[in-house]
């Protein structure tokens, strides 16, 4: 599960009209492990077309492609996986349509929904926000120590989400969690490339 070390999550409006596909493939370049597709306003026809583009980037980069909530989606544009949210489909019922050489990630905010993603089969656990975020308007702050309870109470991987910065990453080093998953940090700068050059020696 080396590929959830440097995790993505893409967020095409605070590329504020930047070229999406090309400033994506500078984060490859510069080392990002896995790319999530989670476009939040984006009809059915543009997140296929979004998908097929970045499917093939991602494998020419040797990087997980995974697809948010949409396992119709990532079945069409042969993701390697899927990443749903608690109130999404649940992670027993994706794993048959997926079948078993598919990833499953789920977002848990407790030890009780991490205890039951891990049951019900899924790869790994996103668990956020760590830090305040603008990104996701919705999103309820996760302590450290709750992150370390997670961490502790499955044995599956776990990648922190929400507020991330380099140094903040450097805060979370002790609790032994397996990836990093960004958005704003890396999206927001002028050189996503050179960002991504120092995220991936901050994670390694
Ligand atoms: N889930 C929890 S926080 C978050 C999501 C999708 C947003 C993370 O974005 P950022 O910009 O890295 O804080
Ligand atoms: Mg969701």
């Amino acid at each position: 599960m080396d590929k959830l070390r440097l995790y993505l999550v893409t967020d095409s409006e605070i590329l504020k009209g930047r070229d999406f596909y090309a400033e994506i493939e500078n984060a490859l370049r510069g080392g990002v492990t896995a790319v999530q597709l989670r476009e939040k306003n984006c009809d059915g026809k543009e997140f296929l077309e979004k998908a097929i583009k970045l499917r093939e980037l991602t494998r020419k980069y040797g990087a997980w492609f995974i697809i948010n909530d949409r396992i119709d989606i990532a079945l069409l544009c042969d993701a390697d996986g899927v990443h749903v949210g608690q109130s999404d489909i649940p992670a027993i019922e994706a794993r048959k349509i997926l079948g078993n050489n598919r990833i499953i990630g789920v977002s848990a905010r407790t030890i009780e929904e991490a205890k039951e993603a891990e049951l019900q089969g899924a790869d790994y656990l996103g668990v956020g926000a760590i830090f305040p975020t603008s990104t996701k308007s919705d999103a309820k702050i996760v302590t450290m120590e709750q992150l370390r309870a997670i961490r502790e109470s499955v044995s599956i991987p776990v990648i922190a989400i929400g507020g991330l910065t380099l140094g903040r990453v450097r805060l979370l080093k002790q609790y032994n969690i397996d990836g990093y998953a960004v958005i704003s940090a890396i999206l927001k700068k002028d050189d996503i490339y050179e960002e991504c050059v120092k995220w991936s020696n901050m994670v390694r």
